[in-house]
């Protein structure tokens, strides 16, 4: 896409989801930093996450944690009224299945069938949250895994494993969708029961359409190509969403688009290559693009901010590649004019474009200005103070 006017619609078009835990402290296992004014419950969340949108004018749903986001009273209908007073939705419902003592051999991995009940029973009511929140997508994480070769069978795992999640995906009514979160290691050191994409897909294909994969960007070896899995599930309209984040070494959390700029940009010249195929258009327009990410040392905020700025970034630049420069050189064989076509539109400076998006949006030029210069963190620091606990994860 090369016309301007058009590239400036899609912009506006995209959204990018906040997490709950994304607001509140968050640290290491060595220790918690209690920031300034950080969220300390659903409603200082939600506070938050509205002041996010209205920086950015693209943030306008957040992602909860159950039980941590659960309020007190259990009404979850004055959690979507106050979300809607400050003009965000409720987005992916994130179901905990392991922070419970009992999990410790995994949930619905586990080999004592009471416990998978347990946590299929959880995972149940989080459906029904959905159902009062109108949320639309039940994001499905497990720590199940194991740490010592021959502590259980894998096979066995895997049909109980299969065995829940075929319960959940029954349980989960028509409009509603189920993402499967794959991860690579931790807590298991040796073996984690959805440890890849491929096993991922594979429950989700035997399950049925509404069961979709969702790709958390930390979660993978070290140079495992992304962006090749981000193709390969779009082709199988399987790609249900993404939970954004960078990294370095492991599962670090750390704001997306900052360690590898290049990696984003590339997931992100596959989304927009999918949505210009026609066989696979209406597909890309359901893929939920979510950031999870742990702020330990950041304003929560201002991290936030730049999170969905640096997605923006990212998405404008794959628009601009010249798709039509792109396949002429892959199919002659040219492969350094194809990469060049690629890192012409990687190296624009799309700052000034966004600039523009946002005033036509009604949202500040400069988002991160905007919230240094608001008094929003002194505001709610005033209120809020500095308090000494999690809120985030993990704490
Ligand atoms: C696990 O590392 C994870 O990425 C899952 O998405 C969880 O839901 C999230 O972190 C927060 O615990
Ligand atoms: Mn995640």
């Amino acid at each position: 896409m090369t016309d301007m006017a058009s590239i400036k619609t899609v912009l506006k078009q995209q959204r990018i989801e906040t997490p709950s835990w994304g607001y509140g402290n968050s640290g290491t296992r060595f220790h918690t930093f209690a920031a300034p004014g950080a969220a300390r419950s659903v409603w200082e969340k939600l506070e938050d996450a509205g002041e996010v949108h209205r920086l950015t004018g693209i943030a306008p749903s957040v992602a909860l944690h159950i039980p941590w986001d659960k309020p007190s009273d259990g009404d979850w209908g004055g959690v979507s009224s106050f979300a809607a007073q400050h003009n965000v939705q409720i987005g992916a419902i994130n179901p905990n299945v392991f922070q419970g003592e009992l999990y410790k051999l995994g949930s619905i991995a586990h080999p004592d069938k009471a416990v998978r009940l347990e946590a299929v029973t959880h995972i149940l009511e989080c459906i029904d949250v959905m159902k009062l929140t109108g949320s639309k997508d039940l994001s499905l994480w497990f720590a199940d895994g194991t740490n010592y070769a021959g502590q259980d069978d894998f096979r066995s795992r895997k049909h109980r494993v299969r065995d829940s999640l075929e319960r959940v995906y029954t349980a989960l009514p028509d409009g509603k969708r189920m993402l499967l979160e794959y991860k690579l290691f931790e807590p298991g050191f040796y073996f984690t029961d959805l440890s890849d994409w491929g096993v991922a897909l594979s429950h989700c294909q035997a399950l049925g359409d509404k069961a979709q994969v969702l790709m958390d960007l930390g979660h993978h070896a070290q140079t495992v190509n992304i962006e090749a899995i981000v193709a390969h599930l779009l082709d199988e309209q399987r790609l249900g969403g993404f939970h954004f984040n960078a990294r370095r070494y492991a599962d670090d959390d750390l704001i997306v688009g900052t360690t590898n700029p290049l990696e984003l940009f590339c997931i992100f010249v596959e989304l927009v290559g999918a949505a210009n195929d026609p066989a696979l258009s209406s597909h890309t327009t359901q893929v939920a693009y979510m950031i999870d990410q742990s702020h330990n040392i950041e304003p929560k905020l201002e991290a936030m901010v730049q999170s969905v700025v640096n997605c923006q970034e990212a998405y404008a630049k794959a628009l601009l590649v010249d798709f039509e420069r792109l396949r002429d050189a892959q199919s002659s064989g040219d492969v350094l004019a194809a990469h060049r076509t690629l890192m012409d539109a990687f190296k624009t400076d799309v700052r000034g474009l966004l600039e523009e998006v946002r005033v036509e949006m009604g949202a500040p030029a400069d988002p991160i200005a905007a919230h240094r210069e608001s008094g929003y963190l002194e505001r709610v620091t005033a209120t809020r103070g500095t308090f000494e606990g999690g809120g985030g994860f993990p704490t």
